[in-house]
């Protein structure tokens, strides 16, 4: 199955430069930053900057470049926000059953204190 990417999201917005983010790393194919509505100490979206849908449409599309640098983004925010002593935890919803809001694959890396028990 093919996606039908929605320009008009969010997060393509912000990777046009045209509404503000608060940064934590970017690359050539990656950004990360913080989420507006922060669910725990540290709340971070990574995304690549290429156009996928959702983690399986990423999983299938992505080029090894962009994939192994989409990779080494999260790796490199693990380690400077300083998640990897006491751990963290990671989420992508994904469609209408995952209830994702934002039509553009994001992992929401979730840490600074102990998480409940995993969600309904
Ligand atoms: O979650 C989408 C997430 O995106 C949600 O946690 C809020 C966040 N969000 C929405 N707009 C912004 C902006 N402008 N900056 C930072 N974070 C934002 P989902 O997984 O799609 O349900």
């Amino acid at each position: 199955m093919t996606y039908a990417y929605d320009d008009t999201n969010i997060f393509a917005m912000i990777l046009r430069g045209e509404i503000p983010n608060s940064t934590v790393v970017e690359t050539d194919h990656s950004l990360a930053f913080r989420d507006i509505h922060p669910q725990a100490p540290v709340h971070i979206l990574l995304i690549p900057k290429g156009k996928y849908v959702t983690i399986d449409d990423f999983a299938a599309n992505a080029g090894p470049e962009e994939a192994a640098d989409f990779w080494a983004t999260f790796a490199s925010v693990i380690e400077s926000e300083g998640l990897r002593e006491k751990g963290f935890r990671v989420i992508s919803n994904a469609g209408e059953h995952g209830l994702q809001e934002v039509p553009h694959f994001h992992l929401h890396i979730l840490g600074g204190h102990a998480m409940g028990p995993i969600l309904a």
